[in-house]
């Protein structure tokens, strides 16, 4: 199957053909890995410049986000099995006003994959949540996300109440999204920034590493 027609069928947000196509795809020996990158990764790219030109608005977006994830729910065991190891527990949101959850999730679903325990706690989550979550769990690792800039100084602010909370354990915090650079990690005081699922992981596993 070309991958071109998953790409398609998630551009024009069609739930129920992105579905069947994700599972032809694995089912004729595509990876896990390229059907996210090659066509729903790309697919949405699409999508965001589709938006930007004026051609696609915020109903497009919603149901090609839907099908993204409807695609990822397929996707999730075989990533999840891709290579088991227990590495240790992280606490993940998209950070307060923001609501863009799709690339926080595959970020999460990478991790599990990778043998982390995730506490996934979805998005607009305010800071004292996720110092609540640490408290709660132990977590060794945070991760925020953030796709608006104008949700940039929350996740500042988030960063600033887990460097001020009395927490048991020193926690690491590691952030992404779009907007985002290694630059703008540094100035709010993050332990790092990854800029996809894949880097996020090799940047956890260096994180706790260093515990
Ligand atoms: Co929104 N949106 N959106 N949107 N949306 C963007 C982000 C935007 C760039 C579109 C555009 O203008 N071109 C723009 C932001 C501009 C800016 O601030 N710079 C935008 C806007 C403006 C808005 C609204 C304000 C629109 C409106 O209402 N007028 C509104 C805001 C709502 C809110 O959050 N308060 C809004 C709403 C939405 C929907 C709800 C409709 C929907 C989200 C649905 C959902 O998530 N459940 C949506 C979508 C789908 C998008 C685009 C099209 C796609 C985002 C996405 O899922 N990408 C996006 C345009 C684009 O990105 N091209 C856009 C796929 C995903 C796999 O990639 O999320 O980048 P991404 O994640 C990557 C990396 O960033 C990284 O790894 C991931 C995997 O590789 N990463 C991490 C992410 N988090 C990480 C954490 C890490 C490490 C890496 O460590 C912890």
């Amino acid at each position: 199957m070309d991958l071109s027609i998953l790409k398609q069928a998630l551009i024009e947000g069609d739930d129920r053909q992105v579905v069947d196509l994700t599972r032809r795809a694995l089912d004729e020996d595509h990876s896990a890995q390229t059907i996210l990158n090659d066509a729903l990764i790309s697919g949405m790219q699409k999508v965001g410049e589709l938006f930007e030109q004026g051609e696609y608005f915020v109903p497009e977006l919603l149901l090609a986000a839907r099908a993204m994830q409807s695609a990822m729910e397929v996707l999730r065991s075989p990533l999840a099995a891709s290579d088991y190891q227990p590495m240790g527990k992280v606490v993940m949101g998209t950070v307060q006003g923001d609501l863009h959850d799709i690339g926080k999730k595959l970020v999460a679903m990478m991790l599990e994959g990778s043998g982390f325990e995730v506490i996934d706690l979805g998005t607009d989550v305010p800071p004292e949540r996720f110092v609540a979550a640490v408290e709660e769990s132990g977590a060794q690792l945070v991760g925020l996300s953030a796709l608006l800039t104008t949700t940039l100084p929350a996740m500042e602010a988030t960063v600033g109440a887990l460097r001020e909370a009395e927490l048991p354990t020193q926690v690491r915090v590691m952030i992404g999204g779009a907007p985002l650079t290694s630059t703008f990690a540094q100035d709010v005081g993050a332990d790092g920034y990854a800029p996809d699922a894949s880097s996020a992981v090799a940047l956890a596993r260096r994180l706790v590493a260093r515990d």
